[in-house]
């Protein structure tokens, strides 16, 4: 069949995936058995995954299991130092030669540069909560506003202000698509709604690929947030996770944690406080993401051939 071969020897379209995740976002050994299972999700829908982490250096697109397994343990005892790297971290680190893993706006930046235009991840930092005191605003923010891909995800994490997260969001001018929200609204990552509307939300695949398109014939160097609810079967309970949210911020503040290790030691918190339903619904909710980035890669694909990216 020369059909077939055909399309066999074309270059299948890439998902991009970022390490923090694994770094800080799960614990080991979910983190890396995650790692393995999105390569096949995304290898099932025709597209590829490419993991984008610094490794002694080192900019790596793609990642051996040794490779993932190092940063997955980067919480471990003993583990050697991984840094958490947002977009401009790369530059020093890479000259320096440390190991670091990619937050959602390295992993961006490092998409754009390589001509990935579809994204996976679980959640966007955004605004923190008590944003208007700290300032601790995610530098996934202005990523977006500046490279031109998509992130596919369950809405910015439910740890934040969500509503100031979509303010910024407007005012950096990057556009929020819900993918089936009509009944949602923007998702709240542990569950399927914020409360908060959203204007767009598209149902198939197809019409997503064109929405993306006529986007970036009009702003070639912007991204689009996908917003994606966590399927209904692995939603938590709206009071019970919103309970551990309050609970673990006390706790930050208690603390002092702040900066990178904030969303890092509010995860954890989480994992800790909800018995692991906090985990198992953020590797569903990830699953969810990275299959529906490959389609829409390959969709993507279908509509420019030419495109070699
Ligand atoms: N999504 C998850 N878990 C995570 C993250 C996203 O399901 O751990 C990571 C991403 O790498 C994101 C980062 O870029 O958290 C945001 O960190 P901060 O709030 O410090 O910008
Ligand atoms: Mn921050």
């Amino acid at each position: 069949m020369p059909v077939t071969r055909l399309k066999e020897q074309r270059r299948r379209p890439s998902v991009a995936l970022e390490s923090t995740i694994y770094a800080f976002g799960l614990p080991y050994p979910s983190n890396v058995e995650l790692g393995w299972k999105l390569a096949r999700t995304i290898a099932a829908t025709g597209a590829e995954a490419k993991t984008f982490a610094v490794i002694d250096g080192d900019l790596k697109v793609g990642l051996s299991d040794d490779e993932l397994d190092r940063i997955s343990r980067a919480q471990e005892p003993g583990a050697d130092t991984v840094l958490k790297l947002n977009a401009s971290d790369l530059g020093p680190a890479m000259a320096l030669g440390m190991t670091g893993a990619t937050t959602v706006s390295a992993t961006m930046a490092l998409a754009a540069g390589a001509k990935v235009r579809v994204f996976a991840t679980g959640g966007i930092g955004g605004v923190h909560r008590g944003a208007n005191e700290t300032f601790d605003e995610s530098q996934d923010l202005t990523a977006l506003a500046r490279y031109p891909v998509a992130v596919v995800s369950a809405g910015a994490k439910a740890i934040l202000d969500l509503a100031l997260t979509l303010e910024r969001l407007e005012t950096l001018g990057v556009p929020v698509i819900g993918y089936r929200t009509r009944e949602t609204g923007f998702p709240a990552f542990y569950t399927r709604s914020s409360g908060l509307p959203l204007a767009l939300s598209v149902d198939d695949v197809p019409t997503l690929a064109r929405v993306l398109r006529a986007h970036w014939r009009i702003h070639p160097s912007v991204g689009v947030l996908i917003a994606n609810p966590i399927p209904e079967e692995f939603a938590l309970d709206p009071a019970v996770i919103e309970a551990g949210i309050g609970l673990a911020l006390a706790e930050a503040r208690e603390k002092g944690v702040r900066g990178k290790a904030l969303t890092p030691f509010l995860l954890k918190r989480l994992d800790q406080l909800t018995d692991g339903r906090s985990v198992e619904a953020n590797v569903a909710l990830i699953e969810n993401n990275a299959r529906l980035a490959g389609d829409l890669a390959v969709a993507l694909a279908e509509l420019d051939p030419e495109d070699k990216t």
